[in-house]
C-alpha cells in the first residue's frame, strides 16, 4: 500500500462527563481512565484529522426511560419494568420504565404499527447542561471538529455517522462527508461507550467504505461482561479490534 492510500483520523467518541465517574448520570466504570491514553493519540502528529462527538439530547429525547410512562400500552421487549420516580420536582411523578431495559417505541408517530426496540437510559447529555460538556482533561486543543449526535427528540442515534434505520426525519451528521473531504481512508475510533457509540460508529464506519480500527485499550464497556462478544461481532462487520501495544496497523 502506498502512502496516498492512508490518510487516518481519529474518531473520540463521546468523552464526556455524563458517561464518566465520579458523577456522570451514565457513567462508565472506569470511563475517566482512558482520558490519558486519548490525549497520546490526539497529540500524534502522523494522524492529520481528529474529530470528537457528543451526545447532545434534548430534554425529550426518546432515550430516556424518564420520558416513557409505564402505561404507554407498548410492551417492554426484556425483563420485567417496575415503577421508578423520574423527577424531584414533581411530587406526583408518573412511573416510568426503568433505565437499562429495551422498550418498544412507535417509529412513525401516523402509523403506530412501526415500531422499534430501544434501550432506555438514565437522563444523559442533555444539551448544554453540565454532564453534557467534554470532560475538561481532554486535549480539545487538537480537535479540529466537533459532533453533536441524538439531537432529534424521536430517534435514538448511537453512531456518529447517521441514525439506524438511516431515518430520512433525521439529517447525516455530515460525518462521512467530512472524512471524504479530507481524504481519510482509515478511522480510529476511541471513547465511550465501546459496546454502544464506539461500537456503532466503527461498524458504520467499515459500511461508508473505511477501514475502521477500534483501539482497544482507549475505550471502555457500559456491559464489560459482554465486551468479549461485542468484539466477536464488530470483527464479523469488518472491523479490526487493536491493542496500541500490537504491531503497527495500517
Ligand atoms: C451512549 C448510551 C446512550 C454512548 C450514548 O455514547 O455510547 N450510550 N447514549
Ligand atoms: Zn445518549
Amino acid at each position: 500500500m502506498t502512502d496516498s492510500e492512508f490518510r487516518p483520523a481519529l474518531l473520540v467518541i463521546d468523552m464526556q462527563e455524563d458517561f464518566c465517574p465520579p458523577s456522570g448520570a451514565l457513567a462508565v466504570a472506569s470511563g475517566r481512565d482512558i482520558i490519558p491514553l486519548i490525549n497520546r493519540l490526539l497529540a500524534l502528529p502522523t494522524i492529520p484529522l481528529k474529530i470528537a462527538t457528543k451526545d447532545w439530547h434534548p430534554p425529550n429525547h426518546v432515550s430516556f426511560a424518564a420520558n416513557h410512562p409505564l402505561d404507554d400500552g407498548l410492551p417492554p421487549s426484556s425483563s420485567s419494568s417496575s415503577p421508578s420516580s423520574s423527577s424531584d420536582a414533581n411530587p406526583h411523578p408518573k412511573p416510568t420504565k426503568r433505565p437499562f431495559l429495551d422498550t418498544t417505541v412507535i417509529a412513525n408517530p401516523r402509523n403506530p404499527s412501526e415500531r422499534y426496540t430501544t434501550r432506555l437510559w438514565p437522563v444523559h447529555c442533555v444539551q448544554h447542561t453540565p454532564g453534557a460538556s467534554l470532560v475538561p482533561e481532554l486535549d480539545v486543543s487538537r480537535v479540529q471538529h466537533v459532533i453533536e449526535k441524538g439531537t432529534s427528540p424521536d430517534v435514538e442515534m448511537y453512531s456518529a455517522f447517521c441514525p439506524p434505520l438511516r431515518d430520512p426525519k433525521v439529517s447525516d451528521s455530515g460525518l462521512a462527508a467530512l472524512l471524504r473531504e479530507n481524504g481519510t481512508t482509515h478511522v480510529y475510533v476511541v471513547g465511550l461507550a465501546g459496546d454502544y457509540c464506539v461500537r456503532s460508529t466503527a461498524e458504520d464506519a467499515v459500511r461508508e467504505g473505511f477501514v475502521a480500527y477500534v483501539v482497544e485499550e482507549a475505550t471502555k464497556a457500559v456491559d464489560p461482561g459482554l465486551w468479549e462478544d461485542v468484539k466477536k461481532e464488530m470483527e464479523e462487520k469488518g472491523v479490526r479490534v487493536v491493542s496500541v501495544d500490537g504491531p503497527e496497523v495500517r
